[in-house]
């Protein structure tokens, strides 16, 4: 089942200018910077009642955050819904037509398992799925 709105996932060119930025809008601090290997990004998170923003730096010209400034410039990249079973959501979503990008949950930042749905099969818009890491 999905719960709400985790968190929504900003594509930015520098995350030291935009924390300053972001920090005057919510008059309030980002609580981490975090770098995912992975997926080529730097992400710091400012928490806003239940729900967070992300701000993605791309740390590599292959990280999809580059892709996306590039072609798209700075903007909002993807919303995040956390689920209460991240496995069987998986497969739901499958069975249900959408394009699931990978194989199974991955690490992602903030002691998340995440995975994602293309675009294409929401109308245009990146979807994240997301559970807290309970180990
Ligand atoms: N939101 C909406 N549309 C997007 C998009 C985004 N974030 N990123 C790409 N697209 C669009 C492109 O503009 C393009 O549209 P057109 O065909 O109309 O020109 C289309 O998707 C391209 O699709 P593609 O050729 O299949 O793939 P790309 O190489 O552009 O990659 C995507 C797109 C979504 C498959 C890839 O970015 C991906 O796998 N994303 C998931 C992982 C990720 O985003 N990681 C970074 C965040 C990590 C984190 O949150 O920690």
């Amino acid at each position: 089942m999905i719960k709400k709105i985790e968190h929504i996932g900003i594509a930015v060119k520098s995350i030291q200018h935009s924390n300053e930025l972001f920090k005057k809008l919510f008059g309030k601090e980002h609580y981490k910077v975090e770098a995912v290997a992975s997926e080529g990004v730097s992400t710091s998170f400012f928490m806003l009642g239940e729900t967070k923003i992300e701000l993605l730096e791309a740390t590599n010209m292959d990280s999809a955050i580059a892709k996306f400034i590039e072609k798209k410039g700075e903007g909002i990249h993807h919303i995040a819904y956390e689920v209460d079973d991240i496995y069987a959501e998986m497969e739901r979503l499958k069975t249900e037509g959408f394009e699931v990008l990978n194989k199974e949950p991955k690490q992602g930042a903030d002691n998340k398992l995440i995975f994602f749905l293309h675009p294409k099969s929401t109308n245009g818009v990146l979807v994240e799925l997301c559970q807290e890491r309970k180990d």
